[in-house]
């Protein structure tokens, strides 16, 4: 709760091209969300350093990534959008946190795993901590949701343990957040290996489609898309693939999976496919145009990062001095 109104955080890396995984998944879901809540939506700068980056490939994803935001219709003036790493509360609250996270809950986290594994030569202490740091995301703007998709599950447990943690120590300091995931579209699949997830760190570009590829592009990715063997587009478990194809099409179209398999009965594979393609070509369309639209106005979208970067301070500083205020550090003289 923030200010008597219901609060809600989520975050983005700005790490790779954003996928349709991302956009069905999380971003798609959050465009109404603030008429119930006082809403944050972070580009977490600061966790993508946890693999090494470079610069200014860095500097230039955050900067597309916010403007994605907002072309996905996220009004600035109602949702909060800005940089993790223009608030520095973030890492001042991971520091205290992570003097209340076990070492034995952080090995277990099987992001940390993946990801350990995935950059054996860069295991660094950040990666490691990396849930520690979104907690304190979360828990500076008191946030009641977090909607993610599924594979955020264990970092939500995680944070929620953390804040009944430091709220049994020192009273009632943290909301205790829930997660929020959407019933259509938390997992989109790779269209390459559909027992893995879409994921915008995959090597094979074929795999993902990204939200600025061109509609070629990705009619071709859906034409390509492995299936599975037979012809019929029915949802059933023998069909990884083409169950994905039709999570895909229900959420970019919004239909059911029932409507889609009587649209789709007797009709086989290659046009589903096809289809599925159109579909997710005129919902990234506008997107697109309005992505390339706000490259174009710097001014509008400076000034959007300079005062959503105040207002998220200002809510964040609020939590964070309460907080040192708890654990006993000196009061500020002013
Ligand atoms: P990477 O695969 O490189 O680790 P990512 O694609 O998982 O990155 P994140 O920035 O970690 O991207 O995730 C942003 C949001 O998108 C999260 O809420 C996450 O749960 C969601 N998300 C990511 N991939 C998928 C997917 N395949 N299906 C549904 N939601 C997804
Ligand atoms: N860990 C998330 C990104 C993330 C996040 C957050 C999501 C960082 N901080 C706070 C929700 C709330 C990821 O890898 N997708």
């Amino acid at each position: 709760m923030l200010d008597g109104k219901k609060s809600l955080f989520s975050g983005m890396q700005a790490t790779g091209n954003l996928t349709l995984g991302n956009y069905l998944g999380a971003l798609k879901n959050w465009v109404t969300l603030n008429e119930e809540y006082e809403c944050f939506y972070c580009v977490v700068d600061e966790h993508s350093i946890t693999i090494r980056q470079d610069p200014a490939e860095l500097r230039k994803r955050a900067r597309r990534l916010l403007m994605i935001y907002i072309a996905a219709g996220l009004d600035p003036e109602k949702n909060c959008l800005y940089y993790q790493s223009h608030v520095s509360a973030h890492a001042e609250l991971a520091w205290i946190l992570n003097c209340y996270t076990y070492m034995g809950e952080l090995s277990r986290m099987t992001q940390f795993k993946d990801k350990a594994a995935k950059h054996a030569d860069n295991v660094n202490a950040g990666l490691f901590t990396y849930p520690v740091l979104m907690a304190a995301d979360i828990l500076l703007f008191q946030a009641d949701v977090v909607p993610v998709g599924i594979d955020q599950k264990q970092h939500l447990e995680l944070t929620r343990n953390l804040a009944e943690r430091f709220n049994a120590i020192y009273g009632d300091v943290f909301t205790i957040p829930d997660a929020y995931i959407g019933k259509v579209g938390a997992k989109i699949m790779s269209l390459q290996d559909p027992s893995k997830k879409m994921s915008k760190s995959d090597e094979n570009p074929n795999a993902s489609i990204y939200l600025l590829d061109d509609p070629d592009t990705i009619i071709r990715k859906f034409k390509r898309a492995v299936t599975d063997s037979g012809s019929e587009v029915v949802y059933r478990e023998d069909k990884p693939g083409i169950r994905n194809l039709m999570d895909i099409y229900a959420a970019a179209g919004g239909k059911t999976i029932e409507e889609i398999e009587k649209e789709f009965d007797g009709r086989g594979y290659g046009e589903f496919k096809l289809a599925v393609g159109e579909a997710v070509v005129s919902i990234l369309k506008p997107l697109q145009d309005e992505v390339a639209r706000l490259e174009k106005d710097k001014a509008y979208v400076d000034g959007i990062i300079r005062a959503n970067a105040e207002k998220a301070n200002y809510y964040a500083n609020k939590t964070l001095r309460k907080v040192q205020k708890k654990v006993g550090f000196p009061e500020r003289i002013r």
